[in-house]
């Protein structure tokens, strides 16, 4: 992997989220399998706010390919799951996926934002 001015810092050895999974940098994670890793956002805008993410580095969903279906269902079907162990309500929350700098991507290792214990504005900003 090389790095893309575009995209910012993609490298898998500097990739901050590669570097969480690796537990090279501290995060307080809450969930993990063998394809999935979940952790507290550093940066809450919610009571809960919690990432998830993939062991592989995908930069974005637009650089996902069709070898990443299952993958990027076990993103979103690891949400209630987590809810469930942390003991928030299963049946509760909004996910979210910026992709792109335009949209709000910051770090470009594909991440899901599950975000609950407040009421959720529409549309998002
Ligand atoms: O979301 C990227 C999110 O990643 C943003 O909400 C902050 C969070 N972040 C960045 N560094 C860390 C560490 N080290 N721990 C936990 N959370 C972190 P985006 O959609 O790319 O804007």
């Amino acid at each position: 992997m090389e790095r893309n001015p575009a995209k910012g810092v993609n490298l898998l050895s500097e990739c901050i989220f590669c570097r969480i999974i690796r537990r090279e940098i501290p995060a307080q994670i809450v969930y993990e399998d063998e394809q999935v890793v979940a952790f507290r956002d550093i940066n809450p805008v919610a009571p809960t706010h919690i990432l998830i993410i993939p062991r592989e580095h995908i930069a974005s969903v637009a650089e996902a390919t069709p070898e990443h279906q299952a993958l990027l269902g076990q993103l979103l079907l690891a949400a209630p799951r987590i809810a469930e162990k942390i003991g928030i309500e299963r049946d509760n929350f909004r996910l979210v996926i910026n992709t792109g700098a335009d949209a709000g991507q910051t770090v470009f290792h594909i991440h899901v934002h599950l975000l609950a214990g407040r009421p959720l504005a529409w549309p998002p900003g």
